[in-house]
């Protein structure tokens, strides 16, 4: 088993974390983007989307997509749980994991793709767009601020892959963007020294 990476991919970031958690040891491969890599017909024919993460099974199987990886992982190393421990568990962390992808780290993503540099002449730049998600992503932090009020973590009380979502989109906003979590948001703060404290947290 390989798992093709990107380091500074909030997406690849997501799986290498979810790797620790699970006290796996799963040989990463670095795919460079910048020198398109990613675009090579060895690699297309393992993704067609030429995107990071990938892994990589013994058998030749390919599972792209961070959270089908995820889920793959969590089939076969049950322990510690992070989708989930029963039904209703399982839904909730499915429904916050899908809200922190969808409402923060993709409109994270859309404002770094549409000013960096180095997406420059990768993809069309929409300023506009840009800025709009700006807000969105403001926004959306001054509702997980209010969502967190008496929670340890966003699903449960317990860590789960919601928090990596989050995690990871938050350390990709200030690196890439420099917006950082407001002083003032005591919840966001707290869940934020909560989730970085913990050793997997730079994996
Ligand atoms: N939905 C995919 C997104 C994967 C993705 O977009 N990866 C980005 C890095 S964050 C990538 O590989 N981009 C390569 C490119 O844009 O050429 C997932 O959850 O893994």
């Amino acid at each position: 088993m390989k798992l093709y990476d990107l380091p500074a991919s909030p997406n690849a970031r997501r799986v290498r974390i979810f790797v620790a958690e699970k006290g796996l040891d799963i040989p990463l491969v670095p795919v460079n983007m910048m020198e398109n890599e990613n675009k090579t017909d060895e690699y297309m024919a393992k993704n067609s989307l030429g995107r990071m993460p990938l892994l990589e099974l013994d058998d030749g199987s390919c599972i792209a997509e961070s959270m089908a990886i995820c889920r793959y992982l969590e089939e076969l190393h049950p322990e510690p749980p992070l989708l989930g421990r029963d039904a209703l568990d399982k839904a909730m962390v499915e429904m916050w994991q899908r809200r922190m992808e969808f409402e923060l780290l993709m409109p994270i993503i859309a404002v770094f793709r549409n000013t960096a540099e180095m997406f420059k002449d990768r993809v069309q730049q929409i300023p506009e767009m840009a800025e709009v998600e700006a807000e969105n992503v403001k926004a959306k932090i001054e509702w997980l601020e209010k969502e967190l009020e008496g929670k340890q973590y966003i699903a449960n009380d317990e860590y789960t892959a919601a928090d990596i979502t989050a995690q990871c989109s938050f350390v990709m906003a200030k690196a890439a963007l420099g917006i950082r979590i407001p002083e003032e948001m005591s919840n966001l703060n707290q869940w934020w020294e909560r989730v970085t404290s913990r050793p997997t947290a730079r994996a």
